[in-house]
C-alpha cells in the first residue's frame, strides 16, 4: 500500500483583473478531468457574516478603519481553516483565488506596516504553490469591469504590485511568477505544466503553516 495522499493547496494571487478567477477555474477543470478530487474557493468568502461586512466595504457601502478591515479579511480566512484542513486531509485539492498575500499586499499598499499585516496570517495552512499573475496595472485597467470596486484604481494597484514583488522575493521557493499579459490559453498551459509536476510531490508531505 502506498502512502496516504492529501490534497494540494494551490493559490492564485495578483492585482485586480489579473486573470486569477479565469485561471483557477481552468486549472480546477483540468485536474477534475484527470480524476483528481478538486474544489475551488475564493477569498474573501462573501457568504459568511464577516464576508458580508467585507463585501459592504469593498462595494463602498460601508467605511471601516484600515486596521479593522485588515483583521476582518484575516478572520474570514481563519473561520474557514477547519473546513479547508479537513478537505485537504481527505484528499481534496483546493484551488484558492486570493489568500493571505492579498491581505498583506492591499494593506501595505495603504501604508500599513508589513510585519503587522503579516502577523494575523501566521498559523494558517501554507500553500503548496502560489501562482502570481503579474501585470502592469495600466494593462489590467483596459479589461472589462475594472474600476467598479474600492481598490480598482491604477495608482493603488501599482503599489499593490510592488508589495507582491517584495513577497515574491521572500517566498520564491513556492511562488511561481507568470506574465499575466499573455493570453489565457498560454497562461493555462504554463500553470498546468507546473501543477502536474508539483502535485505528486507535495501530496505526500505533511501540511505546513505560514
Ligand atoms: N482583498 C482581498 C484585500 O484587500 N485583502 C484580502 O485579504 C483579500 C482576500 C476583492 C478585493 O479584495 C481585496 C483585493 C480585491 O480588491 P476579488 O473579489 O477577488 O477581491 O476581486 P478581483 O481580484 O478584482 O477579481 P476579479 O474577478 O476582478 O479579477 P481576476 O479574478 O483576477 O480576473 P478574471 O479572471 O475575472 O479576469 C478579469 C477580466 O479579464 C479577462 C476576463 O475575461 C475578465 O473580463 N481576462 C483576460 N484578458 C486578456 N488576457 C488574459 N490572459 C485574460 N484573463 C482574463
Ligand atoms: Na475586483
Amino acid at each position: 500500500m502506498g502512502p496516504i495522499k492529501r490534497g494540494a493547496l494551490i493559490v492564485f494571487e495578483g492585482c485586480d483583473r489579473s486573470g486569477k478567477s479565469t485561471q483557477s477555474r481552468r486549472l480546477a477543470e483540468l485536474l477534475k478531468s484527470r480524476g483528481i478530487p478538486t474544489e475551488s474557493l475564493n477569498f474573501p468568502d462573501r457568504s459568511t457574516d464577516i464576508g458580508q461586512v467585507i463585501n459592504s466595504y469593498l462595494t463602498n457601502s460601508k467605511d471601516l478603519q484600515d486596521e479593522v478591515i485588515h483583521l476582518l479579511f484575516s478572520v474570514n480566512r481563519w473561520e474557514l481553516m477547519g473546513k479547508l484542513r479537513q478537505k485537504l486531509l481527505a484528499g481534496t485539492t483546493l484551488i484558492v483565488d486570493r489568500y493571505s498575500y492579498s491581505g498583506v499586499a492591499y494593506s501595505v499598499a495603504k501604508g500599513m506596516d508589513f510585519d503587522w499585516c503579516y502577523a494575523p496570517e501566521r498559523g494558517l495552512i501554507k500553500p503548496d504553490a502560489v501562482f502570481y499573475l503579474r501585470a502592469v496595472p495600466d494593462r489590467l485597467a483596459e479589461r472589462s469591469e475594472f474600476g467598479e470596486e474600492r481598490y480598482e484604481k491604477v495608482e493603488f494597484q501599482s503599489r499593490v504590485s510592488a508589495v507582491y514583488d517584495r513577497i515574491f522575493s521572500n517566498e520564491s521557493t513556492y511562488w511561481h511568477q507568470l506574465d499575466a499579459s499573455v493570453t489565457a490559453d498560454e497562461l493555462h498551459f504554463l500553470i498546468a505544466e507546473i501543477a502536474e509536476k508539483l502535485l505528486p510531490k507535495v501530496t505526500t508531505q505533511p501540511l505546513d503553516k505560514l
